[in-house]
Order: C-alpha cells, then sequence, then structure tokens
C-alpha cells in the first residue's frame, strides 16, 4: 500500500503588496518611502516635460489612513492602519498614492494563476495571499518543498513583476508564522523541529486565531510569547480560555494544525450598485435611469459569466434621497445569467416599488447561485412562486417596454 505523502503546505504572501504594484508603474519610487492611502486627489499629475509630480505627505490633512507602504516607509515607523496625518509626522517627504484596487485585484489574479500552473491546489485567503498544498507536486517530498517554493516566487515575478514570500511547513498554522519570518522575499522552511527555536520566541499574537483580545487577556497572566503559551498548563488554558478555545491554543501554541487547505468556495452572492451624482427620478430621469439601471444588469451579468454562474434569484437595492432603502427580489423558474434576462426580473422587481421619491442609489443583487453550466442562459426568465411579477411572455424580446422608466402611461407610482 502507498505510504501518504507527508502534507507540505504552503503559505504565500506578497511583499508590500499594493506599493508594490504602484512602484510597476511609477519605478522611479523604487528605493522611496511610499505610502499608499486617501482618495482620489492625489493622483501624480504629469509634466509637460513627461515626468511626474507626486503629492508628498507633508501637507496632507484629514482623516485618512496608510493602506500600506513601502519597506522604505516602514523604517521611519509608519505601518498599515496609522493615520496619514501621523505619518506625515514621521516621514514627511514620503510620496503618497492613491488606492487602486482594480489594478490590485488583477495583479491578485495574474499571480494566484501564476502559482496555479505549478501547484493547482490552493486556498485563496484574499488578495495578497493563499495556502498552497505543495505534497503532490513532483519533487517536493525530496527537498522539503524548498524547490517547489523556489519555482513558486520565480513564476509569481515572471508573471508579474512581484515579489512575494514564502514558508513551507507541515500545515496551515505553521506556514502562516513562517512567511512574515523572512519577509520581504523570503523563502522559509519550518519543520516540527525548528517550533522551539523559531516559533516559540515569537509573540503570542503572531498565531492567527490570537487576535488583540486574546492576546491581552494572555498577557494579563504573564503569557507573551507562543512559548509562554505552550508551557501553559492544558488545563489551566481550558478553565480560562473555553474548553474549545483553550484546547485549540494549546495544540496551536505547539504548532498543530490538522485544516485541511479548502481549495474551493461558492459566493452566496454577486451584486452591483451605482450611487447616483445627483438623486434621479422615476419619471423625470426616466432615461437617464433606465441607462444607469440596463448598465448595471449587463455588469451582473458579465460578472456572473465571468465567474461562471447563474442565479436563481434576482432583487434590487433602493436608497431614496430620504435615505429609505427597499429591497425586493424574485425567484426564478430557471436560473438565469444573460443581461436581457437577468434586467426582465430585475424590472419586475422594480414595479413593486412605491417610485415617488427621488432615488440616491440603485443596485441589483443575484443569489441563489448554481455553476452555470447547470443552468440553460439562453432560457427566458419565469418568475416563480415568489415573484410578485407577471410572467414576461416567452417570446417577447424587447424585455425593457415593460419597465417604469420606458413606459410613457408610467405616473412614477408604480
Ligand atoms: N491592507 C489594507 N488594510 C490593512 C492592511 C493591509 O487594506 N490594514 C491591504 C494593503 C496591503 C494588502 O492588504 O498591500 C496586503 O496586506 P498585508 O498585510 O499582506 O501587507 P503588505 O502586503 O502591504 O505588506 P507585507 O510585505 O507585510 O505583506
Ligand atoms: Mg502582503
Amino acid at each position: 500500500m502507498p505510504i501518504a505523502p507527508r502534507r507540505l503546505i504552503a503559505h504565500l504572501d506578497m511583499d508590500a503588496f499594493y506599493a508594490s504594484v504602484e512602484l510597476l508603474r511609477y519605478p522611479e519610487l523604487r528605493g522611496q518611502a511610499v505610502v499608499i492611502g486617501g482618495g482620489r486627489e492625489r493622483q501624480p499629475m504629469l509634466r509637460h516635460d513627461g515626468t511626474r509630480r507626486y503629492a508628498s505627505l507633508r501637507h496632507y490633512v484629514g482623516r485618512g489612513v496608510v493602506t500600506t507602504c513601502t519597506y522604505e516607509a516602514r523604517a521611519f515607523g509608519i505601518h498599515s492602519a496609522m493615520g496619514l496625518m501621523k505619518a506625515a509626522r514621521l516621514a514627511p517627504d514620503a510620496v503618497l498614492l492613491p488606492v487602486d484596487f482594480d489594478e490590485y485585484r488583477l495583479y491578485s489574479r495574474r499571480f494566484k494563476d501564476a502559482v496555479k500552473r505549478i501547484a493547482p491546489q490552493i486556498e485563496d485567503r484574499g488578495i495578497d495571499e493563499i495556502y498552497i498544498d505543495l505534497s503532490e507536486v513532483p519533487g517536493a517530498q525530496n527537498d522539503a518543498g524548498a524547490a517547489a517554493a523556489r519555482a513558486l516566487k520565480d513564476a509569481v515575478f515572471e508573471a508579474t513583476g512581484l515579489r512575494c514570500s514564502i514558508a513551507v511547513a507541515p500545515n496551515k498554522l505553521l506556514a502562516k508564522i513562517g512567511s512574515e519570518l523572512d519577509k520581504p522575499d523570503g523563502l522559509t522552511l519550518l519543520a516540527e523541529a525548528d517550533i522551539t527555536t523559531r516559533v516559540w520566541p515569537l509573540a503570542a499574537r503572531k498565531v492567527n486565531g490570537i487576535g488583540p483580545k486574546a492576546a491581552e487577556k494572555l498577557a494579563g497572566f504573564g503569557l507573551h510569547t507562543i512559548g509562554d503559551v505552550a508551557a501553559a498548563d492544558p488545563h489551566w488554558l481550558l478553565a480560562n480560555f473555553g474548553r474549545s478555545y483553550g484546547a485549540w491554543l494549546h495544540a496551536a501554541a505547539h504548532g498543530r494544525d490538522e485544516r485541511a487547505i479548502v481549495t474551493h468556495s461558492e459566493p452566496k452572492s454577486i451584486s452591483r450598485e451605482t450611487t447616483f451624482e445627483r438623486d434621479l427620478h422615476a419619471v423625470h430621469d426616466r432615461h437617464a435611469l433606465s441607462a444607469l439601471f440596463t448598465q448595471l444588469c449587463e455588469r451582473l451579468a458579465g460578472d456572473l459569466q465571468r465567474k461562471g454562474y447563474a442565479a436563481q434569484t434576482l432583487g434590487i437595492k433602493l436608497r431614496f434621497d430620504d435615505f429609505k432603502r427597499v429591497s425586493r427580489d424574485v425567484t426564478l423558474a430557471a436560473p438565469v445569467d444573460a443581461p436581457q434576462a437577468i434586467r426582465t426580473a430585475a424590472g419586475s422587481c422594480l414595479k413593486r416599488v412605491d417610485l415617488s421619491r427621488r432615488l440616491r442609489l440603485i443596485g441589483v443583487r443575484a443569489t441563489g447561485l448554481v455553476p452555470a453550466a447547470r443552468a440553460a442562459s439562453a432560457e427566458p426568465p419565469t418568475p416563480g412562486d415568489r415573484g410578485a411579477a407577471k410572467s414576461p411572455s416567452p417570446t417577447r424580446h424587447k424585455w425593457q417596454v415593460d419597465l417604469p422608466f420606458f413606459s410613457a402611461s408610467d405616473d412614477g407610482a408604480v
């Protein structure tokens, strides 16, 4: 009988992620203290001679916080979540750049795709970190995953121009601790034998799952390091931290963690919404509203199709000029992902709302998501039991005409 391979779990975390993505765009800032945070108005300005003028932190006034910063800025004591005004006192000459989530999401996808080509078993943990199961990656068992981790770092750099830190360990808990040990550009192998020397001296807070409150309570008992927690009597931990958390604290401090890599998670809902520049009225602004509503439905359809889902339930969310909120939904007989079908269903929800007040915000939400392969996306939608809307005729393709924004006789109060 073949012996089950030893578990080799890697944790990969991008270095100064948002800041590093910005440096790809503005390479002349490399080596400088750069802080990401604040609003769009601090976009660098292109001068006539092609050079750029960047905003510095010096004159920052406002309540913005540091989203992240380069390691050069960290040398001044700046860190994530610090107020920008405080950061300005520490490093007035640091460059301030606005956040651009779309760009970071793009690079997030790129680095994850690069990793998947080498090691397909990944658990997505957010925009800049993943767990990777290397146990069955060819050759990984021969050198505790060292060559595989090197290959992953190279592939990420090749695909994005960005550096990351990786640790390989027997489980997720140790891998997560390990990836921080040699940041930036780290490659760390952490075995059970290293726990006493490399893990126990660290602050208890370094364990993912010991948050600020738990750390404070532990410190109140004189337990500051992971080693302190490991040395504590397990019965005492259970008595003071509860059976479940106490037992977990004991196991975690000893580097024990059996959690599997979760390679797949289904989204519960996908939605799109927009807040208007000025409040809009269903009758007076019907053309503008109609176009925006259609656009939202098209974008939602795009999101669904890109992610490979169809929606059984469509809903709308409205916020009026008096900030009152209303939502309605409709469950369809068959799941849909086509823009027309989504607009028809969402439009039927709209008909069930009193639209006499001006609107501030409108949103469309898809729930009851099923993999698109199981749904007949070309089918016209048929409202099910919960739908108060009338069923559109399957042969009618001019789905827009049913909507209040388009109806000439509409008095706005539908
Ligand atoms: N982030 C955020 N708010 C925070 C912390 C982080 O929006 N309080 C964002 C910005 C980071 C990204 O998430 O670039 C990843 O977070 P990390 O904690 O991994 O921080 P960095 O990648 O910036 O730096 P490091 O090199 O320490 O991983
Ligand atoms: Mg990071």
